[in-house]
């Protein structure tokens, strides 16, 4: 058996987490021989119901679980952390301004990203969930000095699923011959979800589709996918975005052939200027994402790539003053 890797969760008793949980708990993450330790952090008035989540996590006696740590400190949740999964957050409140939602978040982001300079591991992966994410992973970077920027990443991986669903099904064919789909910008509704350069069982996606579907459905419903789920269930996404936080870090630690989509720090690649966290498409390999390069860009998808840019810029600025 490997040596146990220490896993922080934040927003432990919350949704996502009561399924993100028990599934990295049984190895859907780093594999069925990889043992775990849980650091799960919540705020302090959500204590009694994380107690709660680590009771039932002891009632399921996973063989990899082998310590859990819940608190109300990020800095004892955060301690020699070699993945951080940042799901908690503020939700919105009454009569709150998207503006106040961005400050209330970018509080508890900034303290988070310098807890996790201060305690984790040198090479932690950040994986933010919490909304606004991508935003949000900016703030706790930038408040990380000594860690890389490359270390924080924010979650687009359930847009992608989302998609990769909506296309198979519309083709008649199954996700595992999709290839190429790109989810780009924000983890919001400007997202652009691009078929441009998508291949269904090795044939151009765009041929197999009405360009009306693509424009006027196919997109409209990834981005709407979230507000969709909360009118069916009474509840926002849960178990698919926790699926989806898997999806992101398995791909990230262990590697994976497909191209998949993670929202990272911008580079210049696509012309994409840095000092924003955006969505791209990505390879992983030997613990390390980089972005693909070479797809075409036609001006219909430019101009959804600025849109979505332009979303991330003007949350920037909302924040700048905690940028650190
Ligand atoms: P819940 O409200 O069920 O749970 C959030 C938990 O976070 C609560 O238990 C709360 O006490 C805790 N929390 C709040 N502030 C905290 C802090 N400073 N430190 C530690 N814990 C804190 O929300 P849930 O449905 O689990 O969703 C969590 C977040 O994921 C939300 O921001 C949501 O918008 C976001 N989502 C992001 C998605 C993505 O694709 N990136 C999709 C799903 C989801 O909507």
């Amino acid at each position: 058996m490997k040596d146990p890797v220490r896993i922080a969760i934040t927003g432990g008793a919350g949704q996502i987490s009561y399924s993100l949980i028990f599934r990295i708990a049984a190895g859907d993450m780093l594999g069925p021989d990889q043992p775990v330790i849980l650091q799960l952090l919540e705020i302090p008035q959500a204590m009694e119901a994380l107690n709660g989540v680590v009771m039932e996590l002891n009632d399921c006696a996973f063989p990899l679980v082998h310590d859990i740590v819940a608190s109300d400190d990020a800095n004892v949740a955060f301690k020699d952390a070699d993945f951080a999964l940042l799901v908690g957050s503020r939700p919105r409140g009454p009569g709150m301004e998207r503006k106040d939602l961005l400050e209330a978040n970018a509080a508890i982001f900034s303290a988070q990203g310098r807890a996790l300079n201060d305690y984790a591991s040198r090479d932690v992966k950040v994986l933010v969930v919490g909304n606004p994410a991508n935003t949000n992973a900016l703030i706790a970077s930038c408040n990380a000095p000594d860690l890389d920027a490359g270390q924080f990443t924010a979650m687009t991986r359930l847009d992608h699923n989302r998609a990769l669903t909506q296309l198979a099904q519309q083709t008649g064919k199954h996700v595992n011959d999709v290839e190429n789909l790109i989810i780009w910008g924000n983890h919001s509704a400007t997202q652009y979800p691009d078929i441009a350069q998508c291949q269904v069982d090795g044939k151009p996606a765009l041929e197999l589709v009405e360009r009306d579907w693509y424009e006027n459905d196919f997109i409209p419903t990834v981005q709407q996918r979230g507000a969709a789920i909360i009118k069916a269930r009474g509840a926002s996404s849960a178990a698919s975005a926790a699926s989806a936080a898997i999806d992101h870090m398995r791909d990230w630690a262990l590697g994976c052939d497909a191209v998949v989509s993670m929202a990272v720090p911008a580079d210049g690649s696509y012309g994409i200027e840095e000092g924003i966290i955006y969505s791209f498409p990505v390879r992983c390999q030997g613990g390390h994402y980089a972005i693909v390069q070479g797809f075409d860009i036609d001006a219909f998808s430019r101009e959804k790539m600025q849109a979505t840019e332009n979303e991330l810029r003007e949350e920037r600025s909302a924040v700048a003053h905690l940028l650190g």
